[in-house]
C-alpha cells in the first residue's frame, strides 16, 4: 500500500489536487483521480487557460489540447485542436480506451466526441471574449505578418493543468489539458496532447509533465526526458532540473534565450520535484496526507 500523492501545475492546480486526493484516499486508481482533478479545472471559467473559458487563438477560437497516460500499462490517448468540447481530457481517455489510436485531431476528434456522446458547446464566456478583444493580435496588412514566431506569444499566456497522481496500489496516472498558448495560429498544436512532450507516465520510472512554451518542450521531448532520467536513478527534482538545463542550453544555442518552460515530476515512491526557467515563476500544488499546499519550483537560470 502506497501513500497517495498528487501534484498539479500552477496554484489553480489546488482545485485539481483537492478533487484527486479525495478519490485517491477512497482507493480510486491514479488515472481516474487525475482525470477528475483535471476536469474540475476544465469546468472552472475563472481559469482562463483550460477548458471552458479558455484562451482563444489568433482568430478568436478556443481550441483545446489534452492527453492522458496510465503508468501501469502505458496506455495513452490524446486529442488536439478540438473546438466546442469542454472535457477534452475525458475525450483523450476515450481515445485511449475505445480506439486503437493514440492521437485524434481537429474535426476528427470532434466527430469522435459526438459519437461518444459528448455535448458540443461554445467554450467562450463573456470574459474570455472581452479578454480576446483586448489582447488580440492586430490584423496585419500582409498575410505573412500574421505569423507570430514561437517566443513572441504574450508573456502571461500560459497555464496548462497537468495532474500527476500516485494511488494506494502504487500505480501512477497523468493527465494534461489546456487551451494552449493564447493567440496561437489556428492549427498550432503544443506539447500538451503529445505523449512524451507534455506528459509521460511509467510506473517503472515515474511520471512527468510540462507547462510553458510547448515548442520548447516538444523540442527536447521534455516529459520523456525526465522520466528516463528517473529511470536512470535521478530523483524527480534532479530529473526536472536536467530537462530545464537542456531547454536553457538549446535556447542559448538557438539565440532565443530566455526560454519559458516548467516541469514537474512524481516518482513511483511518492517523491516529487519541479523546476522552471527564470521567466516563469512556476508554482505547483501538492496533495498528500490529506493536506494541499502550493510550492515554488526551483528556478534554473540559463547563463
Ligand atoms: C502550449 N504548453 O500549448 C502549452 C501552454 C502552457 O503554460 O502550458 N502554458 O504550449
Amino acid at each position: 500500500m502506497a501513500d497517495p500523492v498528487v501534484i498539479a501545475t500552477w496554484p489553480f492546480g489546488k482545485t485539481a489536487v483537492a478533487a484527486a486526493l479525495h478519490l485517491l484516499a477512497a482507493g480510486k486508481p491514479a488515472l481516474d483521480a487525475a482525470l477528475a482533478g483535471a476536469q474540475a479545472v476544465e469546468d472552472d471559467p475563472a481559469v482562463n487557460s483550460v477548458g471552458y473559458g479558455g484562451l482563444a487563438n489568433s482568430v478568436g477560437t478556443v481550441s483545446l489540447d489534452a492527453c492522458v497516460m496510465d503508468g501501469k500499462t502505458l496506455a495513452c490517448g490524446g486529442v488536439a485542436g478540438v473546438e466546442n468540447v469542454r472535457h477534452v481530457a475525458a475525450l483523450a481517455r476515450r481515445v485511449m480506451e475505445k480506439t486503437p489510436h493514440v492521437l485524434l485531431v481537429g474535426e476528427g476528434a470532434r466527430l469522435f466526441a459526438l459519437q461518444q456522446g459528448f455535448a458540443l458547446e461554445t467554450l467562450h464566456t463573456a470574459e474570455s471574449v472581452a479578454e480576446w478583444y483586448k489582447t488580440r493580435p492586430k490584423p496585419a496588412r500582409k498575410a505573412s505578418k500574421d505569423l507570430a514566431p514561437a517566443g513572441t506569444f504574450p508573456s502571461d499566456s500560459h497555464d496548462t493543468v497537468t495532474v500527476l497522481a500516485l494511488d494506494k496500489k502504487g500505480n501512477l496516472g497523468g493527465v494534461c489539458t489546456t487551451s494552449g498558448l493564447a493567440h496561437k495560429l489556428p492549427g498550432r498544436v503544443g506539447d500538451s496532447p503529445i505523449i512524451g512532450a507534455g506528459l509521460y507516465v511509467d510506473d517503472a520510472a515515474g511520471a512527468a509533465g510540462g507547462t510553458g512554451v510547448g515548442e520548447e518542450i516538444i523540442r527536447v521531448s521534455g516529459s520523456f526526458l525526465i522520466t528516463e532520467a528517473m529511470r536512470a536513478g535521478k530523483t524527480p527534482q534532479e530529473a526536472c532540473e536536467v530537462a530545464v538545463r537542456r531547454v536553457n542550453a538549446l535556447a542559448v544555442r538557438r539565440g532565443v534565450h530566455p526560454a519559458r518552460v516548467a516541469f514537474l515530476a512524481l516518482g513511483p515512491k511518492g517523491t516529487f520535484g519541479a523546476a522552471c526557467t527564470a521567466t516563469t515563476g512556476f508554482q505547483y500544488a501538492v496533495g498528500r496526507g490529506g493536506k494541499v499546499e502550493v510550492l515554488k519550483a526551483k528556478v534554473i537560470g540559463g547563463e
